[in-house]
């Protein structure tokens, strides 16, 4: 019931509603679950860069780009080699630039939004065992109602060029 009621509320503060939920039904036919896609969505430059100490979190930049018909925003994301993930951007806190989670990440229909150091990314934590430079991962945003657009990162030692 909750669960219900923060969707809902989710709906209406943003600019789609029941008919884009409705059209993503209809376009997941791919029997893969891991290649679920929102269309219009493009996902380019992604890379994964790998802490410089084992057991740290990674950071994931891509660039986003919303060639659909409506505006979408993220809420969340999920590293499939990664335990837990969350959105994370820079803000400014008591005069300096900390990392904490974003808000919901808007990429209005027309344009891209950069995920990139000193920005937004994507935080994964406790990277699976093994998991290493040249390894790759999907990964995927997640939009209202549980929209979701999987790529894959492929993991840069930390020091590599961002
Ligand atoms: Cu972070």
């Amino acid at each position: 019931m909750n669960k219900l009621i923060y969707a809902a509320i989710l709906l209406a503060g943003t600019s789609f509603g029941i008919a884009a939920c409705s059209d993503s039904t209809n376009e997941n036919t791919e029997v893969d679950a891991g290649a679920e896609t929102i269309d219009g969505i493009e996902i380019s430059d992604a890379r994964l860069m790998l802490p410089p100490v084992a057991g740290n979190p990674a950071a994931i930049y891509f660039d986003v780009t919303n060639n659909g018909e409506r505006n979408i925003a993220f809420r969340s994301a999920e590293v499939e080699q990664a335990g837990r993930a969350e959105v994370h951007d820079m803000m400014e806190y008591d005069f300096e630039m900390v990392m904490g989670e974003a808000p919901p990440i808007m990429v209005e229909t027309g344009s891209t939004v950069a995920f990139e150091p000193g920005g937004k990314h994507i935080m994964a934590f406790e990277l699976a065992e093994g998991f290493g430079e040249g390894d790759s991962t999907e990964v995927t945003l997640i939009a209202a109602g549980n929209r979701r657009h999987t790529f894959e990162a492929a993991a840069q030692a930390a020091g590599d060029d961002r």
